[in-house]
């Protein structure tokens, strides 16, 4: 997308500078190097591995480690907050993903009945293993899942809602236990086992995000920047913001929004700091839409998209009620209430990566 080129390239040199610096603050420190280690002596002793990547970036989310294991039957791709993707982009990204004989699957973690799919798809695959490489009573054997991914792509959340919703016994339903699960990437920090079935047992491992030491690419920063891969205390927030305004802009999803332009002000003038309310965001959509209807300019001419997010950010810093005439911390505040807002899929549904077949035209 020609007009988001120098949102990109901006983003893309704040995280790099970051790894380039390799300052304490870096994200390879010390547990991720030891996590690596851990997760790739682990690989060859578990009977599955499934690769969960975010379905806003199924490319950009690969997990860069498995390369060094061979690519087999033992693998499965769990494309994970597809509540958050383009659903049709995510159809196209599965029949992708078919043709070069991967195993695919889309799951929203936070949605007991797509992790119900999941979990009878899981065992389906684990029998057809079984039958194929033992002798039919080693089917009732535990098999071991493990989970990688690089952070935040919902790892924790995945296993969780497989524990949970997992056929086990009453009495171990009483002993759940709890990934810890947050917003901010690098949470887990060991390798934790959760059953999932019994008879025959399945137990899956949730394990530390990693990143690879270095990101050179600055499409590749900003994508994992965007979606929370990345620590945001390492980046200008400013730098996301008007990353993922530029993507809006280049996107119609703001078309659904029209509604929202006309609304009166229904919370009677009274200031609104909480922008996770229902009227905050409605007023966010409804400024986002005038701004972009009204815009005359040529959104794949970089000049005129800057302009577009310039006014944008003006307009959204009254409704956010952030003054327009501070910069510093409050310029951060407007851009991580626009940038959560984003993540949580309350300004639209967006897949950043596009497939090979219609990149680059
Ligand atoms: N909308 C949506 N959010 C999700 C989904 N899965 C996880 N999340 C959210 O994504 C964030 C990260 O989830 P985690 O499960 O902690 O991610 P992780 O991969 O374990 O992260 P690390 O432990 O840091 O590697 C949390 O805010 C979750 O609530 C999903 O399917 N849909
Ligand atoms: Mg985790």
């Amino acid at each position: 997308m020609v007009g988001t080129a120098s949102f990109v390239k901006s983003l893309g040199n704040s995280v790099k500078k970051v790894s380039e610096s390799k300052s304490s603050s870096w994200w390879y420190n010390h547990h991720m190097r030891a996590a690596s280690r851990a997760i790739s002596e682990r690989i060859p002793l578990v009977d599955l591995v499934v690769e969960v990547r975010d379905a806003r970036i199924p490319i950009s989310s690969e997990y860069r480690q498995l390369i060094n294991f061979p690519s087999s039957s033992r693998n499965i791709i769990v494309l994970n907050k597809m509540d958050l993707a383009s659903r049709s982009k995510t159809k196209e990204w599965m029949a992708y993903f078919k043709e070069l004989n991967y195993t695919t699957f889309a799951v929203n973690s936070h949605n007991k009945d797509s992790i119900k799919e999941f979990l009878n798809f899981l065992q389906g695959k684990i029998r057809e293993l079984k039958r194929s490489t033992h002798s039919s009573n080693n089917i009732h054997t535990t098999t071991t899942v493990m989970v990688v991914g690089i952070p935040n792509v919902g790892k924790s959340a995945f296993s969780n809602s497989l524990h949970q919703i997992g056929r086990i016994t009453a009495a171990e339903k009483g002993k759940l236990k709890h990934a810890t699960v947050t917003p901010h990437p690098g949470e887990t920090k060991n390798i934790t086992s959760f059953k999932i079935a019994s008879n025959p047992n399945i137990y899956i491992l949730d394990t530390p995000g990693i990143l690879p030491p270095e990101i050179l690419d600055d499409e590749l920063c900003s994508k994992l920047a965007l979606t929370g891969a990345i620590a945001d205390s390492l980046i200008d927030q400013s730098d996301l913001a008007n990353y993922f305004l530029s993507i809006l802009n280049s996107s119609d999803e703001y078309t659904k929004w029209e509604k929202f332009s006309t609304m009166e002000d229904d919370h009677g003038g009274s200031i609104m700091n909480d922008h996770t309310q229902d009227c905050v965001v409605q007023a966010v959509r409804g400024a986002l839409f005038q701004e972009l209807a009204a815009f005359k300019g040529n959104l794949e001419d970089e000049k005129d998209m800057v302009q577009l997010i310039e006014a944008q950010c003006t307009t959204l810093r009254t409704v956010f009620n952030v003054s327009s005439d501070s910069f510093g911390d409050d310029n951060g505040i407007f851009s991580a209430k626009l940038v959560n807002l984003y993540r949580t899929g309350r300004l639209g549904h967006y897949t950043l990566d596009c497939l090979p077949t219609t990149c680059g035209s």
